[in-house]
């Protein structure tokens, strides 16, 4: 019999301005590479990488949307399919955070009710062009209840962890909804994988 490759399909969905770095994030993600050229992405692109956690194999399918308006419409109906959205701004550009607000409530329009979030700040190792500061982050994010990392694709800083946390947060409530409805089966789990501390670091 051939062996499943996978236990867990995840979809997770990339937005944010364009120019913010949402197609370096991914390609570090999935190749561990870094361009400095910017090509923008036109409509939708995605990846695939399979990472594991608390002793499942997880396939990422991670949907790369284009920042640009005129691609508002096609991007925007990606939303729905989605179990994980990343929201990215670039410290170095003001704009794009203050777009935020805007982005949310894109997706409050187009996403699933229950789709877990995480705002990123990207470009992190630009220190000298920051003008977004760590706390401002952090703020908008606790305002709206929803995680945050400061990432940069460039010195491979946050960026598995970011993934990784996302992953782990549908996980979670993946075995919840389990829970509720095979309570025995859970039982079984529980025993079986315990959440070590650091499992972040599983992923591969
Ligand atoms: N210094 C630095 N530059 C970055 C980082 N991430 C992306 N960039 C640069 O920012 C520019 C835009 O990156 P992209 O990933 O193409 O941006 P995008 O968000 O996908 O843009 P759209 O596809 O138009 O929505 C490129 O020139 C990248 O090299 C980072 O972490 N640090
Ligand atoms: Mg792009």
């Amino acid at each position: 019999m051939a062996k499943k490759t996978y236990d867990l399909l995840f979809k997770l969905l990339l937005i944010g301005d364009s120019g913010v770095g949402k197609t370096c994030i991914l390609f570090r993600f999935s190749d561990d590479a870094f361009t400095s050229t910017f090509i923008s992405t036109i409509g939708i692109d995605f990846k695939i990488k399979t990472v594991e956690l608390q002793g499942k194999k997880i396939k990422l399918q991670i949907w790369d949307t284009a920042g640009q308006e005129r691609f508002h419409t096609i991007t925007t109906s990606y939303y729905r399919g989605a179990m994980g959205i990343m929201l990215v701004y670039d410290i170095t550009n003001e704009k794009s955070f203050e777009n935020i607000v805007k982005w949310l409530r894109n997706i409050d329009e187009h996403a699933n009710e229950d789709v877990e979030k995480m705002i990123l700040g990207n470009k992190c190792d630009m220190t000298d062009k920051r003008v977004v500061n760590k706390e401002r982050g952090e703020a908008i994010a606790r305002e709206h209840g929803i995680r945050f990392m400061e990432t940069s694709a460039k010195s491979n800083t946050n960026i598995e962890e970011a993934f990784c946390e996302l992953a782990q947060a549908i996980l979670d409530k993946t075995s919840g909804r389990e829970s509720a409805e095979n309570q025995e089966r859970v039982i079984i789990d529980r025993r079986n994988n315990d959440k070590a501390p650091g499992y972040n670091k599983c992923c591969a």
